[in-house]
């Protein structure tokens, strides 16, 4: 049996090495990233993991390892998820103008983790109004529309930790997780995105024995309620004729539901997803680029996170020797796209699972920021019991 503690460090370390090792490949679109060449990735890293626990006893050798390995940097999931862990700890909760000061103040110290386009116009918003209304200017973005942007989802795990309790309570866990997405996101997708990942996440530290089909019963089940909530919302919107923004209201409306049609919702890819998991020949990652997406958006890279989790629970063609968990990030690596970021949501929910052991020592000597997410992990342990 997986224990406690060691699924809360799996989870946020999970998160870590998949960023770092994904960063390596972000952006490379179709047709994937080629198995092999993470294959060879991760051997290098192994390879002086292997060369520093022969030099164990000498600590010169020691000290000349560590200076000369190569150290696998960390990007802005890493920066961001950092930041909520710190502060819901600190603050023994949600304070809202804590964490978008940590946010913010985070981006300016290292603006060079490769944040997105438009995030940063956030952060110069919130420091120049010296964060009097912390959710303000996340709402002005993209004309009032806000940010669809997978960065609410990547940096969620530690508010899943944090909201961790024996029996799952989703009132609670939204209570957490909306409002730290709306201080940079506030497009339902965005919001609806983090939610998904914070329950595979909840999931994942609560599951004994992995069954795929109601790991997904139960997501699908959670994000109908979500989905439907946010349709009776927008037509309640649409049906205030009353009102003097009614027709721009209107038209937005709309075209965002043109935008929709073309698209498939969360719970419709929760459903794609249990067929691929179940699907005896491995799936084309084209298929799965063009289905679930893998791309920068909330909608199309939160699905693609929990099918490499499920999916690597199966045979996959190259890492069959591998464990679960190195499965699911060399897997989640190779869909391609936005790789980072989906390697570190799926490296979340797996490491949620397989717990700390599961994650090789080597890959946690490699990547930076590692060491911090452990004392993250038992700090929100700890708050959790
Ligand atoms: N930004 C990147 N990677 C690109 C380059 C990094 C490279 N290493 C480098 O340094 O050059 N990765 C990071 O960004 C993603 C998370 O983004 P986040 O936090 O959601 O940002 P943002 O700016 O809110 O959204 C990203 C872009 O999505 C488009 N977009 C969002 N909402 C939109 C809307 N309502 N309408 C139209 N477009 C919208 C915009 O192009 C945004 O710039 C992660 O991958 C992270 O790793
Ligand atoms: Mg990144
Ligand atoms: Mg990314």
């Amino acid at each position: 049996m997986v224990s406690r503690i060691s699924r809360f460090r799996g989870s946020l370390v999970g998160a870590v090495v998949g960023d770092c090792i994904g960063a390596v490949y972000e952006g490379e679109w179709l047709p994937g990233v080629n198995i092999d060449r993470v294959l060879q990735e991760v051997a290098k890293i192994e390879a002086a993991g292997s060369v520093s626990s022969n030099s164990q006893e000498n600590s010169e050798n020691q000290d000349e390892d560590k200076r000369s390995r190569k150290i696998y940097k960390f990007t802005d999931d890493t920066a961001m998820a950092r930041s909520v862990a710190a502060s819901l700890i600190e603050q023994n909760g949600l304070n809202a103008k804590d964490m978008a000061r940590r946010f913010s103040e985070e981006y300016f110290k290292e603006p060079w983790r490769g944040y997105g386009g438009n995030i940063c116009l956030n952060f110069h918003a919130l420091k120049e109004s010296d964060y009097s209304d912390p959710f303000g200017p996340a709402k002005l973005q993209f004309d009032g529309q806000g940010s669809y942007g997978n960065g609410g989802a990547m940096r969620i795990a530690p508010a899943a930790l944090f909201a961790c309790r024996k029996q799952m309570d989703f009132k609670k866990l939204r209570e957490l997780v909306e409002p730290i997405t709306q201080l940079t996101h506030t497009h339902p997708q965005a919001v609806q995105g983090a939610l998904l990942e914070s329950l595979a996440v909840d999931l994942a530290l609560k599951t004994e024995s992995l069954d795929p089909d109601q790991f997904i019963d139960y997501l699908c089940d959670k994000m109908k309620i979500l989905e439907d909530k946010a349709i009776s919302k927008k037509k309640r919107g649409a049906d205030k004729k009353d009102s003097k923004d009614a027709k721009r209201a209107r038209k937005k409306t709309d075209d965002e539901d043109a935008e929709m049609k073309n698209q498939l919702s969360y719970c419709e890819k929760l459903e794609k997803i249990r067929i691929y998991v179940k699907q005896k020949t491995q799936p084309d990652t084209k298929e799965i680029n063009e289905v679930l997406g893998t791309d920068i958006s909330a909608l199309n890279s939160v699905p693609a996170a929990v099918y490499a989790f499920l999916r690597a629970t199966k045979k996959l063609k190259g890492i069959q020797d591998r464990n679960p968990f190195e499965k699911t990030i060399i897997y989640a690596i190779s869909l391609g796209g936005d790789t980072d970021t989906i390697a570190s949501m799926a490296g979340a929910i797996a490491g949620a699972y397989y717990g700390i052991e599961d994650v090789p020592k080597s890959w946690q000597e490699a990547c930076e920021g590692v060491e911090d997410a452990l004392h993250y992990a038992t700090q929100l342990h700890e708050l959790s019991i």
